[in-house]
């Protein structure tokens, strides 16, 4: 019934959750008065992981909470499963679905590696795959086609949870495999008209020209120092959390937080309290404990390339970043924010990492344990939600002195809409997609130094943690390059 009302938008992820409690906290009561033995009540076996060299927590949790409290039996592989200790517990748990969960493009590239690694292994169950980044037509025409048995996209919990009840009976089953090998086969000849389409469209090439200004002022930073700031007070970054993203997107309530709250509307009130109540224990126990490094350095353009120097000489080369040009009008490529070096003239770029710390897992876990979803979820949101408020904040400081600060009468909702000068680029997004250019930025700033690391998959952990190269130039802006 609550799968039923959620898919009918009359449920939100904050309300499954709940409703989630009040099942286990039900099933609890009436355990002792059930006979040992029997099992009827459950519907299968989901082992779930999150793949190599991936950190993504969040989405996982929120799977099992929803598989285990619908009568699946889940065993939580945890993150960075290697295929060989997927395939090994495979064989020792005998499951009858495999849960696959990643947040970035390499993690579905993983997906397909583990695919592959299981075929080998002539295992064949269903794979449940979800994550961020990953589509279905990813799945139908990269992970399905290496794999036996079939790859089912899931694109949220609920859908997943969906996808397992429909496999768990035999009738439904058989029914659900059909269609999928239907609409699978249909993906790929879709794909494969796509692919000698587009060959035949690059033919066409046209002399790309951006016409981003190159006489805009070059703007000097305050000092080439790395700053580095551990267990940042989380009341200074309080107001930089973006409830819209917490309370809307992560707890799944529609419509506009901030007018709702104003309107005292029943579940934004009771939503923000639970958040509120976090906040401050996470104040006073330090669950949440924020630390940030930035640093600024001379840097010149060459084609679309940025060149890094040494701040100590200037001259030193000690870095160098490639970044795509758009193929067509207007042309952008991050390069064009910068003097270039035929300019002649010395330009700054700026860099930064930022985390909320590593004591969230520990807690979402005991919150889980003790049947609190709702706030285990939610904690894990806050801190995915302040590591991002940190990068907001650890932004405008580098503006202040960068020697453009915000004007006085600057809201808050501008600042999220990023209505400033200048942008911040996370490496993994489409202008600066290539994830490798982490390892650049880590040698650069060494965020290590505050407790984060990068993972062979260049996920950084802890989760809740951004990385951003930031720009000074007026025009800047956020882009697609396709
Ligand atoms: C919020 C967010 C963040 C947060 C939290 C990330 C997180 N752990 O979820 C923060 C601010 C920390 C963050 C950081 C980064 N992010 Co980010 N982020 C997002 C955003 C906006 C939403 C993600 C989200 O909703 N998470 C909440 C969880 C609950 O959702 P979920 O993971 O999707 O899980 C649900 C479903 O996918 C599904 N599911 C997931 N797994 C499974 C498994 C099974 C078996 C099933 C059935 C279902 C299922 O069910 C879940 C619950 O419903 C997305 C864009 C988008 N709209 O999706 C970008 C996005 C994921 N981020 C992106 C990037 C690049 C990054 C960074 C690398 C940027 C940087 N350089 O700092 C870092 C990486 C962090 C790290 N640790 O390495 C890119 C990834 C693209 C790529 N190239 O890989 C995205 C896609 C944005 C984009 N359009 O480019 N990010």
């Amino acid at each position: 019934e609550v799968g039923r009302l959620f898919n009918d938008n009359q449920l939100i992820v904050a309300e499954v959750l709940q409703s989630a409690e009040v099942m286990k906290a039900s099933v609890a009561f009436l355990e002792p008065h059930m006979e040992k033995q029997d099992s009827s009540n459950k519907k299968g076996k989901v082992l779930l992981a999150t793949v190599k060299g991936d950190v993504h927590d969040i989405g996982k949790n929120l799977v099992e909470i929803i598989l285990s409290n619908n009568g699946f039996e889940v065993v939580d592989l945890g993150i960075k499963v290697t295929p060989s200790d997927l395939i090994k517990q495979v064989q020792s748990e005998k499951p009858d679905i495999i849960g696959l969960s990643g947040l970035l493009v390499k993690s579905a590239q993983q997906m397909v590696l583990t695919a592959q690694d299981l075929k080998q292994q002539k295992i064949s169950l269903p794979i449940l795959v979800g994550g961020a980044a990953l589509s279905r037509k990813f799945t139908n025409t990269k992970i399905s086609p290496e794999y036996e048995g079939a790859v089912l996209y899931a694109k949220d919990a609920m859908d997943g949870l969906s996808l397992s009840n429909q496999l768990s009976n035999e009738e439904s089953r058989v029914k659900l495999l059909d269609e999928h090998k239907k609409k699978q086969e249909a993906a790929l000849s879709r794909a494969s008209v796509q692919r000698s389409s587009s060959e035949s469209a690059t033919a066409v090439a046209v002399k790309p020209k951006s016409t981003v200004s190159t006489t805009v002022p070059v703007y000097y930073p305050h000092d080439f120092e790395r700053h580095l700031i551990s267990d940042y007070p989380v009341a200074q970054i309080e107001p930089f959390i973006n409830m819209q993203m917490l309370i809307g997107h992560h707890l799944g309530l529609k419509g506009r937080i901030s007018k709702l709250l104003e309107e005292k509307n029943e579940k934004a009130v009771h939503l923000k309290e639970v958040v509120d109540g976090l906040l401050a224990k996470a104040k006073a126990e330090r669950w949440i404990r924020p630390s940030a490094i930035y640093q600024f350095f001379p840097a010149q353009s060459d084609g679309n390339d940025v060149i890094i120097y040494d701040p100590s000489d200037k001259t030193t080369v000690i870095e160098r970043f490639t970044f795509p040009r758009q193929p067509k009008e207007p042309f952008l490529c991050l390069a064009d924010y910068i003097r270039s070096v035929s300019s002649g003239e010395m330009d700054y770029v700026g860099f930064f990492s930022v985390t909320a710390g590593k004591g969230i897992r520990q807690r979402a876990v005991e919150l889980k344990e003790n049947g609190q979803y709702l706030e285990s979820h939610a904690l894990q949101a806050l801190a995915l939600e302040t590591a991002e408020g940190l990068a907001e904040h650890i932004h405008q400081l580098m503006r202040d002195k960068w020697g453009f600060p915000d004007p006085t009468d600057f809201t808050m909702q501008e600042r999220f809409s990023a209505k400033y000068q200048g942008q911040r680029y996370s490496f993994g997004y489409p202008a600066c997609p290539d994830l490798e250019d982490q390892k650049k930025l880590f040698q650069l700033i060494r965020p290590e130094d505050i407790g984060v690391e990068l993972t062979d998959g260049f996920m950084m952990e802890p989760e809740a943690s951004v990385t951003a190269m930031v720009f000074a130039h007026p025009e800047a802006r956020y882009f697609n390059v396709h």
